[in-house]
């Protein structure tokens, strides 16, 4: 069928890359039922950090996310769950918890910011935030993903 199954995307940010606590995080994906369907490591060049917070670049905060997000190797990962991937955005959201990581280990001790973030905003996680923002952030690091399933020779990417 042409239905896309419901994903969002993740990243395992800097700081956890360089506290070698990849494979932890995804064993909680796991833990959570949480299905990977892609996962590719790189680091964000000082462009494409950019162009993904594009959206933020008018906060105070602009030039530290960027300088954080470029400073060492990050996992952006393509998630899902269950047979459709309904509510997978807020839920993958929900285990994140609040950006702020203090705040997350004050309101909610168990998630996996407050676990894993290292201080402030070096919070370990990104999700997206909703469809559109999926969808966008898809193309940005699975161009192949996100293309359509036009007929080709290789169909790996098509999702039922
Ligand atoms: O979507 P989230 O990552 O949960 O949160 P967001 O969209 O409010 O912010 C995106 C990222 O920007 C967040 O993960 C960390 C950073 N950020 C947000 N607010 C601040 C911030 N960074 C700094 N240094 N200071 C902030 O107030």
């Amino acid at each position: 069928g042409t239905t896309r199954k419901g994903v969002t995307v993740a990243i395992i940010k800097p700081d956890v890359v360089a506290d070698g606590k990849v494979d932890e995080i995804i064993e909680e994906m796991k833990k959570a039922g949480i299905e990977i369907l892609e996962k590719q490591e790189r680091q964000l060049t000082e462009e494409e950090a950019r162009e993904f917070y594009d959206h933020k670049k008018d906060e105070p905060f602009f030039e530290d996310l960027i300088k954080f997000m470029t400073s060492g190797p990050s996992v952006a990962l393509v998630l899902t769950k269950g047979e459709t991937g309904e509510g997978i955005i807020e839920e993958w959201r929900e285990l994140l918890g609040p950006p702020s990581v203090e705040e997350a280990k004050e309101s909610a001790p168990d998630s996996l910011r407050a676990r894993f973030g290292r201080e402030t905003y070096a919070n370990a996680l990104h999700g997206s935030d909703s469809t559109e923002t999926a969808t966008r952030e898809l193309a940005f690091f699975f161009p192949q993903f996100a293309a359509p399933t036009i007929a080709s020779k290789t169909k790996k990417r098509q999702i039922q």
